[in-house]
């Protein structure tokens, strides 16, 4: 008889579990909701960058950087690479499962690593923004490409250096953009002065590493540049600027600024190499910090993170302006906790809870869980404010 009822139990138990782990689509999150999409292990307590393999929708990109939470005194990694949590590159499936794929090399002079965001060629290699402005501000950031083979991470090389602040990457058409936040230069006016940078992928060489110079004004800097925004600090007085890139249906390339959320819009030349024109497309009052950003190709739809306001919103190329989803403090086991990067998986937005905390952040502090958030895709595109009746 209770042989007989645990039986009855075990296969009930089996049968529950298969339930959760069917590929049955998850609820749709309604407007303004959000939902954990992944606890991620105690060795990713700093994420940043995420990217969807070009070639299989299942596999998502995730680097973590692990600037925090390690304590100053024990942060001395060294060239020996003793960083108490070592900064990773991740594959993440649609259930939110993390496998680790890389530990990254320490910078050579800094004894640092600082893969913040990256992105895919059509080669099927990573390249990646290493940040190194955190440990010297002297031009030690670096593009770094991990070489993929059959899906495993084989081999990290440097191929390009003479960076500030690598932030931001987005390929287009096999040139790699990429946000430099920092020239730590003023304009005229007085606002400090960022921008991007373009690469070729075939210029990209591991054996002679593309050496940027160092940007002096705007009359005076390496040819690699595309274009500069500028910074006006506004309530929590952050000089930060260019950080998320993206391109919508039309190539206009976007860029916003971390230190006072206003949104550029470019317009590239042919060769994609300059920019031709430029205008300030948001400058709004509640959106004080643009941290990364994406495309939503099937709408036409950018979404970018406010990590001051712990919000994730979006804007149309002709720059109307909604928020997705926005909570106050949380440790990210809800809500999103000082969301860095954002991108379209396994049918939701997904956000990634940078957790550093700057000051005048609304995250108050790194803390457990690590996590990324999920929100519903179609609730957020229906969240765009109609055109005002006539
Ligand atoms: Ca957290
Ligand atoms: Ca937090």
């Amino acid at each position: 008889m209770k042989r007989a009822m645990l039986t009855v139990l075990l296969a009930g138990m089996m049968l529950s579990t298969g339930c959760a782990k069917s590929k049955a689509k998850p609820e749709a999150l309604k407007a303004g909701e959000t939902k954990a999409f992944s606890i991620l292990p105690d060795w990713c307590p700093n994420p940043d960058g995420v990217t969807v393999d070009k070639n299989d929708p299942t596999i998502m990109y995730l680097n973590s950087p692990n600037f925090v939470p390690n304590d100053k005194d024990e942060q001395k990694c060294g060239p020996d690479q003793k960083k108490k949590t070592r900064a990773v590159l991740c594959k993440v499936d649609p259930e939110g499962n993390v496998t680790k794929l890389w530990d990254y090399t320490a910078h050579p002079v800094t004894g640092w690593s600082g893969p913040m965001a990256l992105d895919q060629g059509s080669d099927g290699n990573l390249y990646i923004a290493d940040n190194q402005y955190f440990y010297a501000k002297n031009n030690q950031s670096r593009v770094l490409r991990i070489v993929m083979e059959n899906g495993k991470a084989i081999r990290e090389e440097v191929v390009a250096t003479g960076l500030k602040l690598s932030n931001a990457v987005m390929i287009k058409d096999d040139k790699v953009y990429i946000s430099d936040t920092f020239f730590d230069v003023n304009n005229k006016e007085g606002n400090h002065l960022s921008g991007i940078y373009c690469f070729d992928i075939k210029e990209l060489d591991a054996a002679k590493p593309v050496a940027v110079k160092p940007f002096k004004s705007e009359t005076d800097h390496d040819s690699h540049l595309v274009c500069t925004l500028n910074t006006r600090p506004r309530s929590r007085g952050d000089i930060a600027g260019a950080d998320g890139i993206a391109f919508d249906k039309q190539g206009l390339m976007y860029c916003g600024a971390f230190g006072d959320g206003r949104i550029w819009q470019f317009t590239l030349d042919a060769a994609g190499k300059k920019a031709v024109s430029s205008k300030v497309l948001i400058d709004d009052k509640d959106t004080q910090c643009c941290d990364g950003m994406r495309l939503d190709p099937e709408k036409n739809i950018i979404y970018f993170c406010d990590s001051q306001g712990n919000a994730i919103k979006a804007f149309t190329p002709s720059g109307q302006l909604w928020t997705v989803a926005q909570n106050g403090d949380n440790d990210g086991s809800t809500g999103l906790d000082q969301p860095a990067e954002v991108i379209i998986f396994a049918g939701q937005i997904v956000a990634v809870n940078f957790d550093f905390s700057f000051p005048g952040l609304t995250n108050t502090g790194n803390d457990k869980p690590y996590s990324l958030t999920a929100m519903g895709l179609e609730a957020a595109r229906a969240g765009m404010p109609k055109p005002a009746a006539k």
